[in-house]
């Protein structure tokens, strides 16, 4: 993709989409979203035009908003290529609303007509949906909130539900939701979601979206850390500014979308957007091979002090293990023609090598039980089922589960960062053998899938690998696979 504004010392370029209009209301203005889609977008309204400008939408913090808003929603992408730092500033965002303290300029925006996409980035975790029977959590603390005061929602789903609602009442076509998190089918699964918090409240109304409102899936790729210090510092030395929304990234970036906007999109594909009838092929590959294995390599850092993915990859035997991982994850995809799986493996590599990214191991380790199913729990299934060797699976979840042990002994369990942190300090007081504290994890509800969970091969795969963590170490765990 070509770069398309650069900074040069001391000069913060003009703004060149000032006159283009809004059209997309992008729900979770983090790195990701500003190093990745708010990226492409800018590109496809510079090469083709047209009223794309992003609103953005804080769920939670308002600094970014008052940051982003300060600066006129412009800010920097470093991308750190080994060769070098580039530099890009982007104006695609219009500007940021936070949504603690202006839920009706959140909901204006959803139902002005000229926004006509609704794109999110928002993690796994926020949209309280139970990806195992494709239902509203009705626990998970934003879908009570909303049930119980859904004319003034604050999670995603009532969001798009009231603001969908008041769009049919008032005869304004429904915008296109566009899913950008990593979940397998991600449009499926937020279809499903606002379908059914929409049932709870108003049957015709889920009716309405599941005759009218559309859902494309997306894969979206983009190795972004958090930013840091050192981003700040980047930004300052090459543009003179500061930029306290500025974000870093890797040079690869990836976008596959399925096209079905009745209401009209950016010009994506001229950005070098992949436009696909299906995403399916795309996303299990990437959620399988990248992600399966960032949360091994996550786990395992986390355990041999590993700070940054890097690391982990400088380790000639973690390095091995991981390429392995990836191939055994390509075991288990559908072969497509136009999908070089080796190949892929092969980038992917380069891309944890990639020294100039500083991308924290800890980072990627949050969040495990609503990783985990997509990434290595189901790939892990296919792989029993079809007879495929399972070890690098079995190991990435003793790594885990023995992550989970660590932080519970040693810290308390306080900052595991992980939803179901309460349930997993509870399921792992007392635990101290492999055996135990396996039984303890798998047997957290709607977490491992059953076909795991009753495989004494399975069982015996990841028991023998946690008790070598436990009892040698986490390296001495890998090098045994390898022997
Ligand atoms: C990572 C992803 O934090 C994580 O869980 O695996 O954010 C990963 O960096 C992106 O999906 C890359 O596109």
């Amino acid at each position: 993709m070509t770069v398309s504004s650069h900074i040069q010392p001391g000069n913060w370029p003009e703004n060149p989409l000032a006159n283009r209009g809004n059209g997309i209301v992008h729900i979770g203005v983090g790195a990701f979203h500003r190093a990745h889609q708010a990226v492409y977008t800018q590109q496809a309204m510079l090469v083709a035009g047209g009223d794309w400008r992003i609103i953005g939408v804080s769920p939670r913090s308002t600094d970014i908003a008052d940051q982003l808003n300060a600066q006129d929603g412009a800010y920097c992408v470093v991308v750190r290529n080994p060769a070098g730092d580039e530099c890009q500033t982007i104006h695609a965002i219009s500007h940021v609303i936070a949504a603690a303290r202006d839920g009706d300029a959140v909901m204006a925006a959803l139902c002005d007509p000229a926004t006509r996409i609704v794109t999110l980035t928002v993690t796994e975790k926020a949209y309280g949906i139970n990806r195992h029977a494709m239902t509203i959590a009705p626990d998970h603390v934003g879908i009570a909130h909303d049930l119980a005061d859904p004319r003034h929602p604050t999670g995603v789903l009532g969001l798009l539900t009231e603001a969908l609602r008041r769009r049919r009442d008032a005869g304004v076509a429904p915008f296109t939701c566009l899913c950008c998190d990593n979940l397998p089918e991600n449009g499926v699964v937020l279809r499903a979601g606002v379908t059914d918090f929409a049932r709870h409240i108003d049957p015709a109304l889920a009716g309405w979206i599941e005759q009218n409102v559309h859902f494309p899936s997306s894969m979206v790729d983009r190795i972004t850390p958090a930013s840091t210090a050192h981003t700040y510092e980047t930004v300052r030395a090459m543009t003179g500014h500061d930029d306290t929304c500025a974000v870093e990234t890797e040079p690869f970036s990836q976008w596959v979308i399925e096209d079905d906007f009745p209401t009209g999109r950016p010009a994506w594909e001229q950005a070098g957007v992949l436009m696909v009838d299906d995403v399916r092929p795309f996303e299990h590959m990437k959620l399988r091979m990248l992600n399966g294995s960032h949360s091994l390599i996550a786990y395992l850092g986390q355990l041999a002090g590993f700070k940054y993915v890097r690391d982990v990859m400088a380790d000639d035997d973690c390095a091995k293990l991981v390429h392995a991982h990836m191939l055994a994850a390509a075991q288990t995809l559908v072969p497509v023609a136009a999908l070089d799986f080796a190949s892929y493996a092969n980038d992917l590599v380069a891309r944890f090598q990639n020294p100039a990214i500083a991308h924290e191991t800890r980072q990627i380790a949050m969040d495990g039980t609503e990783k985990l199913p997509q990434r290595l729990l189901h790939p892990a299934q296919d792989a029993l089922k079809d007879g495929k060797d399972i070890a690098t699976y079995a190991i990435a979840i003793a790594f885990w589960m023995a992550f989970l042990h660590k932080m519970v002994t040693q810290e308390n369990g306080n900052d595991i960062s992980d939803p179901r942190q309460v349930e997993i300090i509870s399921a792992l007081s007392g635990q101290t053998t492999a055996q135990g504290i396996y039984n303890a994890l798998s047997q957290l509800p709607d977490l491992f899938p059953q076909a795991l969970t009753s495989s004494p091969v399975w069982a015996q795969a990841v028991i023998s690998r946690l008790d070598c963590i436990l009892t040698q170490s986490a390296l001495d765990a890998v090098k045994a696979d390898l022997s």
